[in-house]
């Protein structure tokens, strides 16, 4: 067959998103439907057992209509002590342990994105930590309420980014694909 194109093209940037326990139960991974599922078979593979059926998310519309590339997806229950290694950073910080137990009570749909600017970019998508303080039109500024259930997590930087990446999914979980909206999204070729 034809060579992937991408394989011309630099390994772009990218970044490392869950919908948490709080998104995942409140229906808001699933929106409406979208030809995406249906044109994807990775994400029909992983959708489609838990019953997600051709519907798209909310939270992963916003990223893909912004135009980024979802190279990595799964939904897993992480354990406790996954979770405290997710968040090694903060364990000073006295939510830290009901941060990790919440993380881990239930579904998390765990997500790779590629994309010029993805990880900045993703965090504005997501908006600031607190939703009392998110602007509209952001995701927790839209659809959350309080700190300790902010729906979404995002990689806070290239360092963050590699890691959680790697921590959370195997080289062969993602995927490098061209789309073809990309020669409009960035102009080359
Ligand atoms: P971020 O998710 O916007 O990167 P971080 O400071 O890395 O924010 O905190 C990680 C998560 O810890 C937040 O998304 C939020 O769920 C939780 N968190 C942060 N600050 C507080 C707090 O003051 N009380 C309770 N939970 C908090
Ligand atoms: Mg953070």
């Amino acid at each position: 067959g034809l060579p992937d194109s991408s394989l011309f093209l630099p390994q772009m940037e990218r970044t490392f998103i869950a919908i948490k326990p709080d998104g995942v139960q409140r229906g808001l991974v699933i929106d409406r439907p979208n030809k995406f599922i249906a044109s994807c078979s990775l994400l029909r593979k992983i959708l489609k057992p838990s019953g997600y059926n051709n519907q798209i998310s909310e939270i992963i519309s916003r990223f893909e209509r912004k135009g980024f590339k979802l190279v990595g997806i799964k939904i897993m229950v992480p354990s406790k002590g996954f979770t405290q290694k997710h968040y090694h950073d903060l364990k000073e910080k006295p939510f830290f342990n009901g941060l990790c137990n919440f993380l881990s009570s239930g579904p998390v749909v765990a997500m790779v994105w590629e994309g010029e600017g993805v990880i900045r970019y993703g965090r504005k998508l997501i908006g600031a930590t607190d939703p009392q303080k998110s602007e509209p039109g952001t995701i927790r500024g839209d659809l959350a309420v309080v700190v300790g259930r902010n729906i979404i997590h995002g990689s806070d930087g290239p360092e963050s980014a590699k890691d959680e990446i790697s921590m959370w999914f195997k080289p062969e979980e993602l995927v490098s694909y061209t789309n073809n909206a990309d020669k409009w999204i960035y102009g080359q070729n």
